[in-house]
């Protein structure tokens, strides 16, 4: 009998517990079935729903009764930069301040410094270990911004490294310019000649070379003011790339509004955004996405309005924001864990936060993010018989398989 051809091949993995995360679908479907062809999925729901045609499929999983989730989403790391700061960890341990690890050559510009130092090559290879321990929970999507690099050739050395790590393992990766991340000594304090190089000197360039697929910045005090990332929102908006913004980390700037005013998808961290804030968001459509890994490690302790946003009908994701400096996290998992414990955000809204909402962060909703027919086949089967296993441990790993695009 001729064997089917792998581009007609359809999978199907029944006997599931599917959590979808679609809107439209039950929380959690008890008797499921998600089948694939050509890498999308061609079904997902009651298996006694499973079409005819589908159910002679080629290959047939029978899951056991495991749980079955969209495939993980990590919409917002630094996960490509070189070194790392435990030294800074181990003296801030000892009391140091934020100012005599920054007088000792701490901080971003150390990042700064070692991320120049290195050939392309070496990031790739520095940052591998770092997607497979996120892989290894089943994502299937990351986001990877720049912003260690701070001129153009080591901006787009850091981005074209970013794509790569798609080609070396199966993963999606969306990558965002964050050249408006902090001042590099060479700007010598003139912080309007740097975001008028980052505007004008970086951005189109990066734009043209196809190695952004959105444009960040970090609006704080000890960073950009909101006019000064105006300036570059006003750039990216002429040249048809999408923004999201670091807002109201450690003070309010009112960042979460200025993100609405430019439609951005996302405003992160959001620990001071106010009410005015949370409105604008929700009428702009900008997805929230709450970042507890930086919230714990410099032991932040305002947390960021969700009450708020549930009542204003800000959606929110949840994303690890691995960085060496805030948050030397590459575990979804035990994000997922600290957004409930530290902020009280239920089991649903985090799972969402790594699965479908941060798919709108990234302005994929119509590829990933829900089990839905028409989107990529990116789902993780799980050890687990409901949500709530994932979110309540801290360090383990109860992943059984994932799959990326239907393989
Ligand atoms: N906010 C943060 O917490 C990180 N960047 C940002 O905009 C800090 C990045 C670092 O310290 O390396
Ligand atoms: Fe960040």
């Amino acid at each position: 009998m001729a064997s089917t051809p792998a581009s007609d091949r359809i999978t199907v993995w029944r006997n599931a517990r599917l959590a979808t995360m679609s809107e439209d679908a039950p929380a959690l479907e008890l008797k499921g079935a998600v089948a694939a062809r050509e890498g999308r999925i061609a079904y997902a729901g009651p298996e006694a729903g499973l079409p005819a045609e589908l159910g002679r499929a080629a290959e047939i999983v029978d899951c056991e009764g495991r749980l079955i989730t969209p495939g993980l989403i990590d919409c917002h790391t630094h996960l490509v930069h070189a070194g790392n700061r435990a030294n800074e960890f181990e003296m801030r341990l000892a009391g140091a301040t934020y100012e005599e690890v920054a007088k000792a050559g701490g901080g971003i510009v150390s990042s700064v410094k070692a991320l120049r130092a290195a050939s392309e090559d070496e990031l790739v290879r520095q940052s591998l270990p770092r997607l497979d321990a996120l892989i290894a929970e089943g994502a299937t999507t990351v986001e990877i911004k720049s912003g260690y690099g701070l001129d153009l050739e080591n901006e787009a050395k850091s981005l074209r490294a970013a794509r790569r790590l798609a080609t070396e393992r199966e993963v999606t990766v969306r990558t965002t310019f964050l050249g408006a991340h902090a001042l590099p000594a060479e700007a010598n304090g003139d912080k309007d000649a740097y975001i008028d190089l980052v505007a004008n000197g970086m951005l189109p360039e990066i734009a043209a070379s196809g190695l952004a697929d959105a444009v960040d910045g970090f609006c704080e005090g000890i960073a950009f003011s909101p006019e000064q990332m105006a300036r570059v929102f006003d750039r990216a908006k002429a040249i048809g790339l999408p923004v999201k913004l670091h807002a109201d980390q450690l003070s309010n700037l009112h960042g979460a509004a200025l993100a609405a005013r430019y439609g951005a998808l996302s405003a992160d961290h959001l620990e001071y955004t106010d009410e005015a804030g949370a409105i604008a968001m929700a009428k702009a459509g900008t997805v929230a996405v709450i970042l507890p890994g930086a919230f714990y490690f410099i032991r932040e302790t305002k947390k960021p309005p969700i009450e708020l946003f549930r009542r204003h009908g800000v959606r929110m994701a949840v994303a690890t924001d691995s960085n060496p400096g805030t948050s030397p996290l590459t575990s979804l998992l035990l994000t997922m864990n600290m957004a409930a414990t530290l902020f009280g955000m239920t089991v649903d809204e985090c799972l969402a936060g790594v699965t479908r909402e941060a798919a709108r962060a990234l302005r994929l909703q119509g590829e990933t993010g829900t089990l839905e027919a028409g989107k990529w086949a990116d789902l993780a089967i799980w050890d687990a018989e409901s949500p709530a296993e994932l979110v309540y441990r801290m360090g383990f790993n109860p992943l059984y398989r994932r799959v990326w695009r239907g393989q």
